[in-house]
């Protein structure tokens, strides 16, 4: 009789283990199906044209300049252009630096469009029209959030020149874009970076009273007798920065705080530039309630302290500001607070209930 029981339960045990094995494969097969079906390879080849150009920098109501982050349009299809130019950038009170940008800012313009968007985008490279600022150089660009062919869309562009390719947003997530001209390391120092960020086709699952774009990114520079302060290849292959920022400067949101109120829940767009180092990004005095890695909410943490970004690499993250305060963010790697790598969220006023 034992013996028939210990039969009966193995064979139950047996049953059960494979039909949780049906169940399993058909949870998995839905949770990890095949996404590739639903996305587009390929694209027209690019154009090149030599015509002049004149106006903004960049034009387009699906960018925005951090921390901002304006809403993703609702289409489905972008006209996007963000020119290159040269100029002098701000960095604190005392230094500037002449530096080589998209769209004219330091990070470029925040790209925001949804899963499956197409993107038609124009660049030209204005380099040429500030000779006596800086030597006209070649430029390119390099978004991580397409597939395309590298070296159709990813072109050099002779200063003066144009460019416009299209691409569509498969993934979801936060992406940066670069220059990828020879030396790529010296093109980012300079400050050729920026961020987009791609809504998942449904949205989010969650919603939020807040969000803000954060954008790290290393400068280096070296000051010259004259007290001028140029770019330094030399420190930057030493991974040496002089400032660590968050949206372009160092300790910029100290002096100017991101909003938010005890009560509500922040969405924080994240992206670590580098181009040398790591971030490990922390708010002092919470817990993220999501963090979501490279921003596809398939890739999903809960009550994270502290979130670990490669170079290029990013997350969202979300959490509740649980009571009034004053709440500092920072790359926890303590070297890069002492350059710069913090800010502020101001959340000493009036508070808002829970949800
Ligand atoms: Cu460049």
């Amino acid at each position: 009789m034992k013996r028939f029981n210990l039969r009966v339960e193995v064979l139950a045990m047996v049953v059960l283990s494979i039909a949780g094995a049906f169940v399993l494969a058909g949870c998995g097969g839905s949770a990890s199906g095949d996404d590739t079906k639903n996305m587009v390879y390929g694209s027209a080849e690019s154009k090149l044209s030599m015509e002049p150009v004149t106006g903004p920098l960049f034009e387009g109501p699906a960018l925005s300049i951090a921390p901002e982050v304006k809403p993703a349009p609702n289409a489905t299809e972008h006209r996007v252009r963000i020119d290159v130019n040269h100029a002098e950038v701000t960095v604190n009170d005392t230094i500037k630096f002449t530096g080589w940008f998209f769209g004219g800012a330091y990070p470029g313009p925040v790209l925001h469009v949804r899963q499956g968007d197409r993107v038609f985008f124009k660049m030209t490279n204005r380099s040429n029209e500030t000779v006596g600022i800086s030597p006209p150089s070649p430029h390119s660009i390099d978004f991580h959030a397409a597939m395309v062919n590298p070296k159709d869309k990813y072109r050099e562009l002779i200063p003066g020149a144009t460019i416009e390719f299209e691409w569509t947003a498969n993934y979801p997530g936060v992406y940066m874009y670069h220059c990828g001209s020879p030396a790529i390391l010296q093109h980012m120092i300079y400050g050729m970076v920026g961020m987009t960020i791609v809504e998942p086709k449904d949205g989010y699952p969650t919603k939020v009273d807040r969000e803000y774009a954060l954008f790290q990114s290393e400068l280096y520079l070296a000051r010259l007798k004259s007290g001028m302060y140029v770019t330094d290849m030399a420190t930057a292959k030493k991974k040496d920065p002089i400032f660590v920022c968050f949206n372009g400067q160092p300790f910029r949101h100290v002096k100017e705080p991101l909003k938010a109120k005890a009560g509500e829940r922040v969405r924080l767009y994240v992206l670590n530039s580098g181009p040398c180092g790591t971030s490990s990004f922390h708010v002092v005095g919470t817990l993220f309630d999501r963090v979501w890695m490279e921003g596809n909410p398939r890739n999903e943490m809960r009550g994270v302290a502290t979130v670990m970004l490669p170079s290029s690499g990013a997350a969202i993250v979300e959490f509740v500001v649980p009571e009034k305060g004053i709440y500092t963010f920072v790359d926890h790697e303590f070297a890069d607070v002492e350059a710069g790598a913090a800010g502020l969220i101001d959340a000493s006023g009036e508070e808002v209930a829970m949800k």
